[in-house]
């Protein structure tokens, strides 16, 4: 693959979408719910196609031809996905459904870890798949759930007293990288550090972050960190789990079944290698042949030129939006990620994302699965536009002359 040369292409880019080349009620179509799954480019959907009419067979047990492809495919993708968040070693990435499973997977595994006196420290920030699977933990063990707060408004996490909130026997740490609400980017690198002096373990929930900046999970220093393939151009249900090589080994398995054995006898079992203990089961083997191809697709288009797109994108949406009458706008005022969330005086976000879909706009409107921050900033919903690679300034433009519609419209009503 070539390395990225200079700014891509995005017209080019946004053709390789075709799923974009339509109409939606007799308007083009302008999808702004990348934050809930983003589309799949050509190169991912021939993936799946070429996989399933030539090489499709169940992996690492079979001696036959298909078979030995589909588990050069699989193990392919995994040593693709480690080298896309730089991970020491392919056995650091697990395959999982996605960030949900992933987080899951690590709160499950840590159950006899944890006991009466210990803590969960996660922050207000957090997506319902981050904060439930703490709590059914702490349920379990009887350990107490801490949390960072949150800046009101602005969205930024409240770190003055971090220090003091680790030293409380936090033994998971556990976070967002980019907040789905918010777009607040979090000091990943820092927060890990800080943990790590007081003995915690981190995991970093990058759903927000994988597919849209550059991810180096040793420079950042965390022990754990989930994605979703379908939120970075591949397919729904795969996902990845990265955890450091020598903590996965010293922990037992999650779910028990085929492939994650070395030997089973009727009374008890010992447990396959790192990763496969933790892959018990058929994995979705097409899954990750896709979420090969998409980290492909979004390593040739460029990272970081995809980073400063959608956050020129949401910089550029932040600055008309501020100037609509009546619109509470969330989130920071620097630097944020590809996606603005806000709330329209006397208007229902739901209200919002029907009106803007008649027009052919594909936006979110309710709690964005963090109900305890909406809370905290006393909404009951916002409406959000989340932005990819192939989003435009005219799309923009259209998205604010409609919110701008919307507040007359409903405004008259009232
Ligand atoms: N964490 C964050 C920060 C997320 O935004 C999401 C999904 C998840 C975890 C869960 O990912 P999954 O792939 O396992 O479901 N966020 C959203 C959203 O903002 N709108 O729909 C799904």
């Amino acid at each position: 693959m070539k390395p990225p040369t200079s700014v891509p292409d995005w017209a080019a880019r946004r053709a390789d979408f075709p799923i974009l080349q339509q109409s939606v009620h007799g308007r083009p179509l302008i999808y702004l719910d990348n934050g809930a799954t983003t589309q799949k480019p050509r190169a991912v959907i021939e993936a799946l196609v070429r996989y399933y009419e030539r090489d499709n067979a169940n992996v690492h047990r079979a001696i036959h031809e298909l078979s030995h492809r589909a588990t050069i495919a699989y193990e392919a993708a995994r040593a693709r996905a480690a080298r896309f968040i730089n991970a020491a070693a392919p056995e650091e990435v697990i395959f999982t459904r996605g960030t949900t499973e992933g987080i899951n997977l690590v709160a499950y595994v840590f159950t006899p870890r944890l006991r009466r006196g210990d803590a969960i420290l996660v922050t207000e920030m957090e997506h319902h798949s981050n904060l439930v699977p703490w709590q059914l933990l702490a349920q379990r063990t009887g350990a107490q759930l801490l949390f960072i707060p949150v800046t009101g408004d602005e969205g930024l996490l409240d770190l003055s007293r971090l220090d003091e909130l680790l030293a409380r026997n936090v033994k998971l740490f556990a976070f967002t990288h980019i907040s789905n609400t918010l777009g607040t980017i979090n000091p990943v690198a820092e927060l890990c550090a800080r943990a790590r002096r007081h003995g915690a373990v981190t995991v970093v929930d990058a759903a927000q972050s994988a597919g849209h900046l550059p991810l180096d999970v040793q420079a950042l220093g965390c022990d754990f960190l989930a994605f979703s393939g379908h939120k970075m151009a591949g397919p729904t249900g795969i996902g990845v789990l990265y955890g450091r090589l020598p903590l996965l080994e010293s922990l037992d398995p999650f779910q028990g079944g085929g492939e994650m054995i070395a030997s089973v006898q009727f009374e008890q079992s010992t447990w396959n290698k790192v990763p496969h203990k933790f892959e018990a089961g058929t994995p979705d083997i097409a899954g990750a042949v896709g979420l090969h191809a998409a980290m492909d697709y979004l390593d040739a288009v460029g990272r970081a030129p995809i980073a400063a797109h959608d956050e020129e994108l949401a910089r550029y949406a932040c600055g008309c939006l501020r100037e609509v009458p009546g619109l509470r706008l969330l989130g920071p005022s620097g630097t944020r990620g590809g996606l603005v969330s806000f709330a329209l005086a006397g208007i229902h976000a739901h209200d919002v994302v029907t009106f803007a879909d008649q027009e052919g706009i594909a936006l979110r409107g309710g709690h964005h699965c963090t109900q305890p921050l909406l809370r905290k900033l006393g909404l009951p919903a916002t409406t959000r536009a989340s932005f990819y690679l192939y989003n435009t300034r005219d799309e923009v433009d259209r998205l604010v002359a409609v919110i701008r519609q919307t507040a007359g419209f409903f405004g008259r009503q009232a």
